[in-house]
């Protein structure tokens, strides 16, 4: 076979990531610099056991498949670029995760420096190891994240040298909201509900957002129930309070004071959704289930949208879609603490097959 015809198909749409494909959609203009690892355009996967169950059309979009394995670079390509436009050097968000790793890698491919604040003992042990990779000055914090993020909203104050990127940078938003414009455009039809997990309470304000967004233009005609879900041991917006010890075994969700609070109760009235809590335990059930049911592995804050869905009333044959916002390898130890590993054996046929009772 010639070397040309191993070359890719030309007429094949190639990816841009999600600022150039939605362009449109984006405040940029030709003199951005569009800092992009090609994110965007996940799998959004038909689940046909949870269908079942509830007598509906489940769809789960998978943002574990984005380039640093969450829905965080969505909106990082679009904060990192606008950084960029601006001239910033550094950048520096407070994080339980997923915000580090996908900040170090967007500042790394612009070549600005990464600071990152995360709370000692409480990161998953993927997500650390990948903002340290990508070459961030990682802080491990004697706090949580809600004191995190104090200490990143003083430096917006006071440093003008410094471009914050939590989603308190209003750039983060914009660009998560590709995620609702994807779903759109793949289903063809806007679901009747949105499940989400909801922590700091950025995604669901984004994804309110983007498909207002999509209504407004006329693109669409109707929008989504936004059902949102909190772990239990992190749950203010259900509570109506600030929670000041939030405790979850999802660690991306340990949050006891979301900066999108308004945004997210306001997404929650205006669409006729819930927001409301589901326990750990329910959450490493619907984990476990989706791995082992869907053959999807995502992170447990993940599956605090499909917990949720599990324990709600929806009116048969609706369509609906779960957002499974993190890759399940970006927390071993949880996937780990549910399954027992099995011993060794040893390396003969007759001693496999004695095991396996064949
Ligand atoms: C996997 O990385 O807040 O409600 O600092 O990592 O928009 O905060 C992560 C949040 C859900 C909640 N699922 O989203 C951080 C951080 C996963 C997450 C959420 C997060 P928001």
């Amino acid at each position: 076979m010639s070397q040309d015809s191993n070359r890719p198909d030309s007429t094949r749409m190639i990816w841009r990531g999600v600022v150039e494909e939605y362009r449109n959609f984006m405040p940029v203009s030709e003199h951005t610099p569009v800092i992009t690892l090609g994110e965007g355009r996940t799998p959004l996967i038909f689940a046909p056991e949870l269908s079942s169950l509830k007598s509906a059309h489940v769809y789960l979009k998978y943002e574990g498949g984005n380039p640093t394995g969450s829905f965080k670079d969505r909106g990082m390509t679009l904060a990192i670029s606008k950084a960029a436009e601006e001239g910033s050097q550094t950048v520096v968000c407070a994080s339980t995760g997923n915000t580090s790793a996908s900040a170090a890698a967007y500042a790394a491919k612009a070549g600005m420096t990464c600071v990152v604040l995360i709370p000692e003992g409480y990161i998953a042990l993927g997500k650390l190891a990948q903002a340290l990779i990508y070459g961030a000055k990682v802080m491990q914090i004697k706090g949580n994240f809600d004191q995190a993020l104090q200490i990143v909203r003083e430096f917006g104050e006071h440093s003008s040298k410094v471009t914050v990127v939590n989603s308190i940078n209003p750039h983060r938003i914009d660009g998560q909201k590709t995620g609702a414009f994807e779903i759109v455009d793949t289903l063809g039809i806007v679901p009747d509900y949105h499940f989400i997990p909801v922590g700091n309470a950025g995604n669901i304000t984004a994804y309110w957002k983007g498909y207002n967004e999509y209504y407004k233009a006329g693109i669409t005609s109707s929008l989504p129930k936004m059902m949102g879900f909190q772990a239990a041991g992190a749950a203010p917006i259900v509570l109506g309070h600030v929670v000041d010890h939030p405790d979850t075994i999802a660690t991306a969700i340990r949050i006891g004071n979301p900066a999108s609070w308004d945004f997210a109760t306001r997404a929650r009235d205006e669409s006729g959704g819930v927001i409301s809590s589901v326990t750990d335990s329910e959450i490493l059930e619907a984990y476990r289930f989706l791995a082992a049911k869907e053959s999807v592995f995502c992170e447990p804050a993940s599956a605090a949208s499909v917990a949720g869905l599990l324990k709600s009333d929806i009116k048969p044959g609706s369509v609906v879609v779960c957002i499974l916002t993190g890759h399940g390898l970006k927390d071993p130890d949880v996937a780990i603490s549910q399954i027992s590993v099995p011993e060794g054996v040893d390396a003969t046929y007759d001693a496999i097959s004695k095991e396996l009772g064949v």
